[in-house]
């Protein structure tokens, strides 16, 4: 429908549910059953196109879409090689994380990246393998597999594989072993050069920001201590990304301040514990449930 933002989301899979979650977060009122291909955002001039994630970069190249959610390491077979769909990132979003790996079977005699010389690489990912062999000069031959790619060096396939990894568990419980990481891939937000209509441009920057917010407030909390007022520059050089504190005094006579400051960064026990050395006390931690600037 003109006028509705268009958002194109994986229907089914590891990237839906944190896609989902994320865009809930952001205030989007929707809900996803059945086979339907399209789900209406109820408060949000936006809908969202459910389909498979390898169709999502077309689908927003194409106008289809006017955006997508999708994992880096497909935007980056779809945008690389003789594919070259003209979209591009947006957001990096933060979830979804795992890193595209060269591997082979452990104790094995292909351990290295010059190992791979004249040798068969198993892939669904031809495009990313086969610009990064280039790069590195070396003259290897991607066999691409759509799945089961763990599978190929035992069944005499490939040599080798460059396959997603998240823990390592599958690698583990085939005999294979990664040696290098191709790419680093997290979920991010796809757009194209078309120009959007007034009306969808408004709405696209008022999601944008609530994205953004989504994204700061993940990692970000509020921190409150009390503190010797000798010992404030001391505590603020250690609070984890925050810009100045707001200090205010305490009204006791033993030269305490209250100090409260936004953290954009984790705070981790060690950073309590750093804290407490320089004096702070009664030192809280509290979430951050949305922000926005
Ligand atoms: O049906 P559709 O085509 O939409 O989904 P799909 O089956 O192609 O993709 P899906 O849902 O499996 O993955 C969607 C996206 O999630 C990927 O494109 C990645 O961006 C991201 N992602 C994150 C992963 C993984 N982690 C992951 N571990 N995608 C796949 N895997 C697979 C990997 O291929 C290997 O088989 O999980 C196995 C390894 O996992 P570990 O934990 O054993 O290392
Ligand atoms: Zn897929």
């Amino acid at each position: 429908m003109p006028g509705r933002l268009r958002i194109a989301v994986q229907k089914k899979g590891r990237l839906a549910d944190e896609s989902f979650a994320m865009l809930k977060k952001a205030g989007l009122n929707f809900s996803v059953r059945g086979d339907g291909l399209l789900a209406r955002v109820k408060n949000l001039p936006i809908d969202l196109l459910l389909v498979r994630d390898d169709d999502i970069p077309n689908f927003v190249a194409s106008g289809a879409s006017d955006f997508g959610l999708v994992g880096e390491n497909v935007f980056a077979e779809e945008t690389l090689g003789s594919k070259g769909l003209d979209v591009s990132i947006l957001r990096r979003l933060g979830f979804s994380r795992c890193n595209l790996c060269l591997a082979a079977i452990e104790n094995g005699s292909l351990q290295s990246l010059a190992d791979l010389k004249n040798k068969k690489i198993a892939t669904s990912y031809p495009g990313i393998l086969s610009t990064y062999l280039k790069d590195k000069n070396i003259d290897a031959t991607c066999v691409e597999m759509k799945g089961a790619v763990e599978l190929a060096p035992r069944i005499n396939v490939a040599d080798a594989i460059c396959d997603l990894v998240s823990s390592g568990a599958t690698l583990e419980a085939n005999g294979l072993k990664a040696f290098e990481t191709i790419l680093e891939s997290e979920a991010v937000l796809i757009g194209s050069r078309r120009t959007l209509s007034a009306e969808k441009q408004s709405i696209y920057e008022r999601l944008l920001s609530r994205i953004d917010g989504v994204i700061r407030s993940k990692d970000s909390k509020y921190i409150m201590l009390n503190a010797p007022q000798s010992q404030i520059k001391a505590i603020s050089k250690i609070l984890p990304g925050s810009d100045a504190p707001t200090i205010i005094p305490l009204g006791t006579d033993d030269g305490l301040v209250a100090m409260q400051a936004v953290c954009t960064e984790n705070v981790f026990w060690e950073t309590l514990e750093a804290l407490k050395d320089k004096g702070a006390r009664s030192i809280l931690v509290l979430p951050i449930e949305k922000m926005m600037s």
